[in-house]
Parts: structure tokens; sequence; C-alpha cells
């Protein structure tokens, strides 16, 4: 396993940044993570030494930045196991996600389907589905979730047994509960009653934190973001088989996506260009490079047992707090390590604004996951999220900061 500590010197505002005249103890990798400097450096350089556009110049730079460009997709496909052709730059997982409804489920669902997704999502896998339904027919469903914030596997499996989905929809890792979804065992099922099945997996919260395999999941589409993993905001990944894009229409029009353009009409770009239409995020695609090259040095595999050590004392010491309850899974190797909790008698927005008094960054309120948080019986909660570059040694200062907000409220 990496030191943490050493891991602290590659990330400026970790390392520097003080909020309210303490040091910054930073648990909000779960929204956007930080930025070690080989990317913030990576991304300058781009910008000092070969900025130019891409695939359209014939001089040096714009030779020199598609390349770099073309580097970023190579090794972001490797780090996913994924094929590049079928690895379109989006802006981020939530347009990965809409480009997967408008382009396919808008297309190839219809009446006397059902597009399935579950009550465990982001909104960004919840409202493109809503957004096409009406116009394709299909019925949309969503498996619940129990009251520990796990999958229903029986309200799953009658679904499925109906043989009607034609789509599965979900999220890998849960932003608020922290579940991890066996998502290859499910995919399984769909695909045993509903051979022509697609798996579409959100990936925002797993990737950067879960040793991926595209295959191994069993995922037809995984989306995930840049900004969750060390890189920039600005890009994100619709990773999919190639031959589904070959067989999608293309989500936006422009500059890019096209082969051959008249009055009359237009032929498309092969994949995966056919989906980026108009000048691509290319600072953002050197900068998420640096950032997978990061993660893998260290190895997806230690950064996981970084976070399990950190969740098995995380867990224990919020659970050790009086009134203090956590949600979802509490079984480390069930979860990823976004902790959402609650204190008794106290409103999230509260305790996140007294947490960051005392130093300590979480994010209070719904987590773009309505329909989930109220299964929890509330409207928010508050969520400690972790990441390579936090420490065993910052955790008192969580339970610290939340018996701090206690006495507050209690003056
Ligand atoms: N969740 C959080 O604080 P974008 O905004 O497109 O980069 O990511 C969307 C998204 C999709 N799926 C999951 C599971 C997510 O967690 C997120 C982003 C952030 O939880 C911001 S709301």
């Amino acid at each position: 396993m990496f030191d943490a500590t050493t891991i602290r010197k590659d990330f400026p505002l970790i390392l520097e940044r003080q909020v309210h005249g303490k040091r910054l103890v930073y648990l909000d990798s779960a929204a956007t993570s930080q930025k070690p400097r080989a990317v913030i450096d990576a991304m300058a350089r781009y910008y000092e030494e070969y900025n130019a556009n891409v695939h359209r110049g014939v001089h040096a730079l714009a030779e020199e930045a598609t390349e770099a460009f073309e580097a970023a997709r190579a090794a972001v496909a490797r780090f996913v196991g994924a094929d590049p052709r079928g690895c379109v730059f989006t802006k981020n997982a939530t347009e990965a996600l809409n480009l997967v409804a408008y382009s396919y489920a808008r297309r190839r669902l219809g009446e006397g389907d059902i597009l399935l997704t579950t009550q465990m999502e982001h909104h960004a896998n919840l409202v493109p589905w809503q957004l096409v339904q009406p116009e394709a027919g299909f019925e949309l469903r969503y498996v619940p979730v129990t009251p520990d914030g796990r999958l229903d596997r029986t309200a799953f499996d009658e679904i499925v047994g109906t043989g009607r989905v034609k789509l599965f929809a979900v999220t890998h890792m849960s932003n608020v509960v922290g579940t991890i979804n066996p998502v290859a065992e499910l995919a399984g099922a769909v695909r045993a009653a509903s051979p022509e099945a697609v798996v579409v997996v959100d990936g925002a919260q797993s990737v950067p934190h879960l040793p991926t395999d595209v295959l191994a999941l069993d995922a037809d589409f995984l989306c995930f973001s840049g900004h969750k993993m060390l890189g920039p905001t600005g890009i994100g990944v619709l990773a999919a088989r190639p031959e589904l894009l070959e067989a999608m229409p293309p989500f936006l029009g422009g500059g890019e996506m096209i082969s051959n353009v008249t009055l009359e009409g237009t032929t498309f770009n092969e994949v995966p260009y056919k989906f980026e239409a108009g000048t691509p995020p290319i600072a953002e695609a050197v900068g998420l490079h640096a950032a997978v090259d990061y993660l893998s040095t260290l190895g997806m595999d230690a950064v996981r047992r970084h976070e399990l050590d950190l969740l098995g004392h995380a867990i224990g010491a919020l659970e050790a707090v009086e009134g203090v309850t956590v949600h979802g899974p509490h079984q480390p190797s069930d979860r990823g390590a976004a902790v959402s909790f609650a204190i008794a008698g106290l409103h999230p927005h509260d305790i996140g604004t007294i947490m960051d008094r005392e130093g300590v960054a979480v994010r209070a309120g719904h987590h773009c996951a309505k329909p989930l948080v109220r299964t929890l019986g509330s409207a928010a909660t508050t969520r400690a999220s972790f990441y390579i570059y936090n420490t065993v040694e910052e955790i008192p200062a969580l339970v610290d900061a939340i018996e701090a907000t206690k006495r507050f409220f209690t003056r």
C-alpha cells in the first residue's frame, strides 16, 4: 500500500490550503477530487508548448496536439479495459449518459419494452431516461432500495423475469450510501432473460476508486467523469462497444463528426469521432491522461486497499459518536468511500456549515439523488468522502468537528 502522507505532497491544495484559519481536511472528493501537480503541469505544458486544435491542422503544433489527444484516449481506454474506438470524450458522465439516452434508448426502445434503472441512481442516470421516455414509449421501471441501502434483488428478479427489459442502467457505486452493486451478476441476469438487452453502467463514483474492466463488468456502456479521478473538469468518457456506437445515430451535429456535408445531407465520421462534434476538450484530455497515469502508477488495487483502511476506521469512529447514524452498508468490502450520515435532531446543512468552520469540508444535501435520499426518511444527508490523499489521522478531525457541531447546537 502507498503512503498517503507522501501522496499529499503531490497535491498543492491539500498540502497548503487553510480554511477559517485551520488546516483543511478535504472530505468531498465524491463531488470532485483535488488535482496532483502532474495533472496541473501537463495541462500548463499543453498551453505553453503545443496548444493547437486537433484533427484539423497540417502544421507541427496541430500534429503534436492531435497525437497527445489520441494518446489520452488510448490511455483512458486502457485504464478501463475498453477499445479506444469505443471511447468517446464527452463533457462529463452526465453528457455520456444523455448520449446513450438520446442516441440509443430513444431510437431502439419502444412500446412493450422496459427500461430498468434503480432508485439508487444519481439524477444523471434518471432524468435522461425520463426525458426520452414519452417519445420512445417504453415503460420506465425502478428497482427499489432496501432500508440498508442495497438494491432489492427480489423486485429486480421479478421485473427482469418479464423478459421485457431492453436496457438496464445502474450505478456501480452509490454517491450517497456508498453501496457497490454486483453489476456483472445483475447484467448476467438481465441478459439471461433478454439476450438483446444492453447494460449501461454509471461509473462516476467507481472508476476513480476501484480497479475497472469494462468486460469484467459486462457493461455495454460505461460512463464516468474526469474530475472525480484527479483529472480536470470539462471532460467525461463514454466507453462503449464500438459496434454499438457504429449502429447509433449521432447525438450532436457540427464540425469534426462528419465525413461529408452537402446542402442535401451529411455522412458521418467513423466512431468515436461521430460523437465528438466541435472542438473537443483537448487540454482536459491531456490532464486526464496524466491523471490515469498517476492512478496507474499507484495501482488501483492499492487505491482500493487504502480506502478500505480509511473506511474501516471512519465507520467505526462515526458509529461510536452518540446520535450519529451511518447510512448504507457498514461492511467496508460492500461499499465505497462516500459515507453519508445523520446526526439526531440536526439538519445536514447546519452540520456542513459548522463542520466547515472547523476546517472539515463535507457535502450536505440531496447529492442529486433525491429518490434515494427519500428512502432514508430525510430530504438530505451529510456526506464525508475519502480519496488517496486522506489519512487515518484525519478521522479524529472529522469526529471532533461532529462533536463541535453537536456542542454548537446544544449551547
Ligand atoms: N456526483 C456528487 O457530489 P458529473 O456531474 O456529470 O460529473 O457526474 C454526475 C454523476 C453521475 N453519477 C454519479 C453516481 C455521481 O455521483 C455523479 C456526480 C457528485 O455526488 C455531484 S452531484
